[in-house]
Parts: structure tokens; sequence; C-alpha cells
């Protein structure tokens, strides 16, 4: 198949009615913070194990069209011993990569933070894919504050986020373009909204610096609210403001928007997403690609012990299927019943 056959398929089997991503690809900090909430010691056995208990939950291909892995978990075998991106492919979701190699502050920018993982980057895209990633994902941050994120950062973080986009669509890999506008802090929804509008803008115009094909990428974002420290905002509050900066920011061709839940509980996240797809049409489908709030309550069930798995296989689907719902606009809360 032709690279631009390549791409286009893997956008078709992302982007689906009633599914979203799971992003499962958690450094080794991350999910070591998540397994101590839960009083599991982090280990490369460990981590197997859950990982291998929540991808193989039956009927989790139903709701989820993609996963995103950490490098770890593309190269091991599930409990079954089956390789982690055939036990995905056998329930038809697609393998995909995290490929940035986390962040630094950025110099001569206090409180400002850079991705790093361009270099060897090409090199690590012909293993990952070969491995049977089909898609990746990089992720830059944004902190918000009054000063904050500075220009310096918005461009030096846009720079490195459209050539990683570049790189992948080169080699038939579907690039998820991630831009978190963090939930830290004390700020209003107003102050969100300028700050995701201005990130979003500074990020397409890098895209079309480095002639990404937009039709050939998935937008992971984060949503519209005030920072956590302050009132929260109502579902349908969240919505509009969301759309309103998107519609204004981001393309048309852009295909499909998968929110990151960035902090929200799982219900919502839920609830969030739901919002938005009552608004009526847009122009780019709406999901998500959430990692917290599609796991938090399977880590809970799980809490370390094999035997639990069947709960937390239970647990991991019911979060899938309800934001299955809610990317059709059609959740409601008393389906948490
Ligand atoms: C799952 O967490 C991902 C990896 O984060 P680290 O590299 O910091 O460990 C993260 O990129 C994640 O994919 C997104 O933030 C979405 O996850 P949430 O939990 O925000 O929905």
């Amino acid at each position: 198949m032709s690279i631009q056959g390549e791409l286009a398929a893997t956008i078709e089997d992302l982007i689906q009615p009633g599914q979203g991503i799971l992003a499962a690809d958690e450094s080794h900090p991350t999910i070591a913070k998540r397994f101590t909430a839960v009083g599991v010691e982090s280990s490369e056995e460990k981590r197997r194990e859950y990982r291998s208990l929540i991808l193989s939950a039956p009927g989790l291909g139903e709701f989820i069209s993609g996963v995103i892995l950490f490098e770890e978990t593309l190269g091991q075998n599930s409990l079954d011993d089956i390789p982690i991106p055939q036990l995905l492919e056998n329930q038809r979701i697609v393998p995909g990569i995290k490929v940035d190699k986390g962040k630094k502050p950025l110099i001569n920018a206090p409180g400002d933070e850079i991705t790093f993982g361009l270099d060897g980057l090409d090199d690590r895209l012909e293993i990952f894919k070969n491995r049977g990633a089909r898609f990746a994902k990089w992720r830059d941050v944004f902190h918000i504050s009054d000063t904050l994120p500075s220009r310096q950062a918005v461009e030096a973080n846009a720079e490195v986020l459209a050539r990683y986009a570049a790189l992948c669509q080169s080699m038939g890999i579907v690039p998820i373009v991630e831009p978190e506008v963090l939930i830290d802090g004390g700020h209003s929804i107003d102050r969100c909204a300028d700050v995701s509008k201005t990130v979003l803008r500074e990020v397409f115009i890098a895209l079309a610096r480095h002639r990404v094909q937009l039709e050939h990428m998935i937008l992971k974002p984060s949503m519209v609210t005030p920072g956590k420290e302050s009132a929260k905002a109502t579902p349908e509050e969240v919505a509009e403001a969301t759309i309103s900066v998107f519609r204004q920011v981001v393309p048309a061709a852009v295909p499909g928007i998968n929110f990151l839940s960035g902090g929200q509980t799982p219900e919502e996240a839920t609830l969030n997403l739901n919002a938005m797809n009552c608004l009526g049409n847009q122009p780019w489908a709406l999901s998500f690609s959430y990692g917290r709030a599609l796991q938090e309550p399977a880590q809970k069930a799980w809490a370390g012990r094999l035997e639990n798995g069947p709960a937390a296989q239970e647990a991991i689907l019911k979060r899938a299927r309800l934001n299955g719902a809610a990317r059709a606009g059609t959740y409601s809360p008393e389906m948490e019943a």
C-alpha cells in the first residue's frame, strides 16, 4: 500500500461512530503514580499484568478504535502470550505509540516547558512501525498563569509538534497532535479560552509551514475549562466555550478531534464530551482519547490483584461504552447505574 493509502486507512479505522481512543501510554513515573494511588508498586511485570488485563477486555473493540501504548508495552506479550499489538488487532483496535521523550524547562523562559524527542525519531518510528504501530502521539504542555505561556513557549512547542507530525506522515504513520493547555491553577474559563486559541492558532501555522496534511492527522486537545482551583463550569458552558474557540482556529480539514481528560473525573469527562456532541453538527468528529478518565475505575477495581481482572475489565468497558455514547450525544447520567 502507498504511504497515502496507509494514512487514509488508519484515519478511517480510528475515526468511527461510537468509538474513541484509549491513552495507555503513561511513562514509568506517571504509571508509578497511578499504581501508588491504588496501593501497587510499579514493576515491569505488574505493568504487563495490568495493561494486558485491560487491553484484553472482551468487547473493548466495540467502543475503542485505537490504543496509544508506551514503548515498553509495544514490545510485551499479554498474559496469554500474545504480542500486545496483535492482541489489539484481534479486536480490530489500531495499535499506536507515544513517541515524545517527555518535557523539560524551556531555557530562558521561566515556568514554561518544551517537549523533547525529535533526535533519532525517524529510526525509532521505523522500529515502532515494524512492531505494529500505525499511529503515534506527541504531547506538548502549556502552563497558564497571568504571564504564561510565553510567546517563546508557544512558538517553540508548535514547531516541534509540527516537525514530529510531518515526519510521521512521511513514514505512513498517522500523527496525533496533542497540545495540552494544563488545568492547573485558578484561572477563569475565559483565560483558558484565550490561551487555547493562541496555542492552537500557532500549532496550525506550524503544521502549515511543515506541510502537514491536515486530513491525515488527529488533534488531541484539552477542553476549555476554568482552572482546577476555580469554581467548575457546567458541561454546557465547557462545550460552548470549547466549540466556540475551535470553530475559530481548527481547520475543517482535520477529520477528528479526540479530547484528553486532563484531570477531569471520569463522569465529568463523559458529560463534557456529550454536551459538545449535543451542540449540533461540527466540521470534525468529536471524540475522546482519555487516559485517566477511562482507566481510573479499572485501576481501583484491579488494585494489583490478578483475580480482580474481570472487575477491572468490566470497569474499563463501562467507561468506554459511556464515552462511546457521549461521542453521539446520547449519554445521560442515569446510564452510570
Ligand atoms: C496517559 O498519560 C499520557 C502520558 O503522560 P506522561 O508522558 O506524562 O506519562 C498522556 O500524554 C495522556 O495520553 C494525555 O495527557 C491524556 O491523558 P488524560 O489522563 O489527560 O486523559
